[in-house]
């Protein structure tokens, strides 16, 4: 079982019920396992044109997916929310991004696990220490 962050955003739409909506759709999936998720909080939205804030959260999950697998989930779900995807850092119904998964790592295009930019992020390592303080230094 691999040890798996999932960074969650949505800014169209009713953003906190979809985000909590997605999280029970996430992990009603039969080789996940939900272990902590963080509060939402409302962020104001980083690049890309003009657009509303954004609701965020991170979750922990538990999962027997391959990295690959989890990220076609993810993609799967997303497009179950009605996400489209009209350009990067575009407003969006349902963001899902693989932030972690235990300590593997790639660098494709498809998938770059760390995520690059989520060290960066308040939108992500806020979240991210509130349910594991240890992986975030302040
Ligand atoms: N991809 C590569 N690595 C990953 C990964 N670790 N997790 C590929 C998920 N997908 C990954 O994704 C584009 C491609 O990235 C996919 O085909 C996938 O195979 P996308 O979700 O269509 O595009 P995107 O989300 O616009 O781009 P990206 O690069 O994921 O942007 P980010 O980093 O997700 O940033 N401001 C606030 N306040 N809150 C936000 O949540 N999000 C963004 C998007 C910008 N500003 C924001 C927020
Ligand atoms: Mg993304």
């Amino acid at each position: 079982m691999a040890d798996v962050f999932l960074g969650l955003g949505a800014n169209l739409g009713d953003r906190g019920a979809t985000l909590r909506r997605a999280l029970e759709v996430l992990a009603a999936h039969p080789r996940l396992r939900l272990r902590a998720r963080s509060r939402l909080r409302r962020t104001a939205p980083v690049g890309g044109p003009s657009q509303p804030d954004y609701a965020n959260a991170v979750a922990r999950l538990e999962t027997s997916l391959s990295p690959w697998e989890l990220l076609r989930w993810c993609q799967c779900v997303e497009r179950r929310f009605h996400r489209r995807r009209t350009g990067r850092d575009h407003p969006r119904t349902l963001d899902l991004d693989l932030l972690l998964y235990g300590d593997w790592s790639c660098s494709e295009p498809e998938l770059t696990v760390p995520h690059p930019r989520m060290f960066e992020r308040p939108f992500v390592t806020v979240p991210l220490a509130e349910i594991v303080p240890r992986l975030v230094r302040s």
